[in-house]
């Protein structure tokens, strides 16, 4: 297909409620929508950098850059066959994996609509660890709950949430809220799928913090130590029982078999932002069930766009664990996507079928939380 306009939109989207982190506090979610078009067709895509350098260094007006002057000229070379030719063509970028991931999903979406084969379908017949492998049509999924004032407050929004259907809840901790709220947690609510997301703010200094969770029973630990650590999670890892989750310090399939062989973790988060895009992912899916290492999708609290493809992408086999994929409404009073995304009572979200991304972008609503445009043609 011969790509002829690629348009770059940078969107702001006021969330329902504050987001924190151990890394800052999000009320608005600042990320960049691209549109391609070519041969009649448009897909979409979404850039899940943020507005600061806090949980990468990219940020959306360094994704603008590097698309602009560099990725999108590269697409503009000429005919591309297929979405996965995306990473040779844009090798000679380095870095920069989440501006690479929304050009690169916009390409899959595209593709999708032109062959009508729903992104699930593509991604299941690129996958190699099960052969014929058909998605499911709804899978399990769980939600990430900020930093909250108080405990007490903690423990309401998690009662709330598991009265919505979500099976598997993630907290984030910091240095100083941290076993406290997981035991609150455990108190009121000692069965259900619990784990941490520390956002890489501890270091092997804090690990009588982690012995400490050691016994809580929790899934997993993510991302305990710095970003793009791999040695201190190994020391970190032979102390705990608890599975460690590397987010923050996986890149890409290399990285996650360098972790994996080495012991820094047996589980692994996957965002196709972080790691480049779908076909990394891919990879990093089937390279992880060689190890018999469960991976599970993260969210950057995407709007339906990007949430589409990340669901789509946890309909594959090795998705063993409920993803960071929660329904529109937990974060937005409105989606710029039409159906939204949903939760049903027994936690389980629909995998769209339609062609490409499977929904519908509502071009009103975009346009509402259009911040700024810029439209690139092929010379
Ligand atoms: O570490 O998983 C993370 C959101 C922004 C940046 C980093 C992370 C997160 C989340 C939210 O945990 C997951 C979601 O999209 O619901
Ligand atoms: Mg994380």
């Amino acid at each position: 297909m011969l790509p002829e306009r690629i348009e770059l939109r940078l969107v702001q989207m006021p969330l329902i409620a504050p987001f924190e982190t151990s890394f800052g506090v999000e009320t608005v979610e600042e990320h960049i929508i691209l549109r391609i078009d070519g041969d009649g067709i448009t897909g979409w895509g979404e850039c899940v950098a943020s507005e600061g350098p806090w949980y990468s260094y990219e940020t959306n007006q360094t994704a603008w850059h590097v698309l602009r002057d560099f990725i999108v000229p590269l697409i503009f070379k000429g005919e591309i066959e297929s979405p996965q030719e995306f990473p040779k063509l844009a090798a000679r970028v380095r870095g920069h994996n989440m501006a690479k991931a929304g050009l690169e999903a916009a390409l899959w979406d595209w593709f999708g609509k032109a062959q009508n084969k729903s992104l699930a379908q593509m991604f299941s017949a690129a996958q190699q660890t099960v052969p014929g492998y058909v998605s499911p049509e709804t899978i399990a999924v769980g939600v990430s709950v900020g930093l909250q004032a108080t405990p007490a407050k903690l423990v309401e929004q998690v009662r709330g949430y598991l009265a919505d259907g979500y099976t598997r809840i993630k907290i984030k901790i910091k240095p100083g809220q941290d076993v406290a709220l997981v035991r609150a947690l455990r108190a009121e609510f000692p069965e259900v799928r619990l784990q941490v997301d520390a956002n890489s703010a501890y270091s092997l200094a804090g690990i009588d913090i982690f012995r400490a969770m050691d016994d809580e029973n929790l899934l997993l630990i993510e991302q305990p130590l710095s970003n793009d650590d791999i040695f201190q999670h190994i020391k970190l890892q032979r102390e705990l029982k608890t599975a460690i989750c590397l987010d923050e310090s996986i890149h890409s399939a290399d990285d996650a078999e360098a972790a994996l062989e080495l012991g820094a973790c047996r589980i692994i988060n996957i965002k196709p932002g972080r790691v480049g895009g779908f076909t990394e992912a891919l990879k990093l899916h089937d390279l992880a069930a060689r190890h018999n290492a469960p991976v599970w999708c993260g969210g950057m609290l995407e709007s339906g766009i990007g949430r589409a493809g990340n669901v789509a992408i946890a309909s594959l086999p090795n998705f063993k664990l409920p993803g960071d994929l929660s329904a529109s409404r937990r974060y937005y009073h409105e989606d710029i996507v039409a159906p939204e995304f949903e939760v049903d009572q027994d936690g389980q979200m629909r995998v769209p079928t339609g062609a490409g991304i499977g929904v519908e972008v509502l071009q009103r609503n975009l346009d509402r939380v259009t911040a700024s445009t810029l439209a690139l043609y092929r010379k």
